[in-house]
């Protein structure tokens, strides 16, 4: 019996690293919160692993210096390791250079740990007419992310609720409710579409191109989660040592546990014809975290 024990892949990598880019107030700080299920600060550490104090890189931030290099940890969720661009349309032609050689860097790492596993892109809704500004022109232009995955996410969309009521409001009087919020989604939809942003982001002629977008609403109120999130970041992976590694930091999300699982024992069953019964079991079991699985 070949003992290959789920526990032991996870355990292989156990920080999955995540850059955050977007504009300032995008709504970056309020993602991480929500991932790491948290309101705390987090610590930061610099490249070589020795704490900073938070206020201190605050102030430095404050005064335009601000190194995408640091660490960002939270204490309720250590598997997590976020580096962020810090409100980025504001950054220099220098500071972009830099995180362009940032990706680079952390793109060719030896260690599957040490690189970066995806980056998250947050575009705020809140500001529908600009939503392709100059800063996500750069970057997905002239940024070559080689093999991490871009994951878009558009930030506050539930701003363009209101946009489609103040639109719709005289046909929406005397509609029942459900004909309301029918007209009002298709309404969002449409303003959505029409802000081009997904043809921008997907042009042929980009270097980095979304391998998936999401959008998140209400990500500062307490009864909203990211679940979203972490399942398009999961199936964006391209590596199943990592996708192990992500849902390993979610215990509690069973929903992704069983698509991942399902997911991936269609997809192998597709591929190479059916497999014994222990096989079966040993595929689906190892997607869930909190079970200890051998391989028969
Ligand atoms: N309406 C709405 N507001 C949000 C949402 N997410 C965050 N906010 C608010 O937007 C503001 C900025 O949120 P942050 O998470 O601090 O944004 P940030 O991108 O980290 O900002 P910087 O660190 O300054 O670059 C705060 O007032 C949040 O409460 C959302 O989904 N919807
Ligand atoms: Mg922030």
């Amino acid at each position: 019996m070949a003992t290959i024990d789920a526990q032991v892949l996870r355990e292989m990598i156990e920080r999955f690293r995540v850059l955050i880019i977007g504009r300032a107030n995008a709504g970056k700080t309020s993602i991480l919160h929500k991932v790491c299920n948290t309101t705390d600060e987090p610590e930061i550490y610099d490249p070589k692993g020795n704490k900073i104090d938070a206020a201190v890189v605050k102030s430095s931030i404050k005064r335009g210096n601000h190194d995408i290099r640091n660490e960002m940890v939270f204490k309720s969720n250590p598997s997590f390791v976020f580096h962020d661009s810090c409100g980025f349309e504001a950054g220099s032609e220098e500071e972009f250079e830099d995180m362009k050689k940032f990706i680079s860097e952390r793109a060719n790492m030896t260690k599957l740990e040490e690189r970066l596993h995806v980056i998250w892109y947050c575009i705020p809704m809140d500001d529908h007419c600009r939503t392709f500004q100059r800063s996500e022109e750069k970057f997905f232009s002239e940024c070559d992310t080689g093999h991490i995955p871009v994951v878009v996410v558009f930030t506050k969309f539930e701003a363009l609720r209101p946009i489609a009521f103040g639109q719709l409001k005289k046909e929406l009087k005397g509609a029942s409710g459900e004909e309301r919020s029918r007209k009002i989604a298709e309404r969002v939809e449409n303003l959505f579409t029409n802000t081009g942003v997904l043809d921008r982001l997907c042009a042929p002629e980009n270097r980095a191109r979304p391998k998936s977008h999401v959008r998140l609403d209400n990500m500062h109120k307490p009864d909203t989660n990211c679940n979203l999130l972490l399942e398009h970041t999961t199936l964006a992976l391209d590596n199943e040592e990592l996708q192990l590694c992500l849902i390993s930091t979610q215990q509690s999300n069973l929903e992704l546990c069983i698509k991942c699982a399902v997911r991936k024992l269609v997809r192998r069953v597709q591929q190479s014809g059916p497999i014994n019964y222990g096989g079966y079991q040993y595929r689906i079991a190892k997607w869930f975290p909190h079970l200890k699985v051998l391989k028969c």
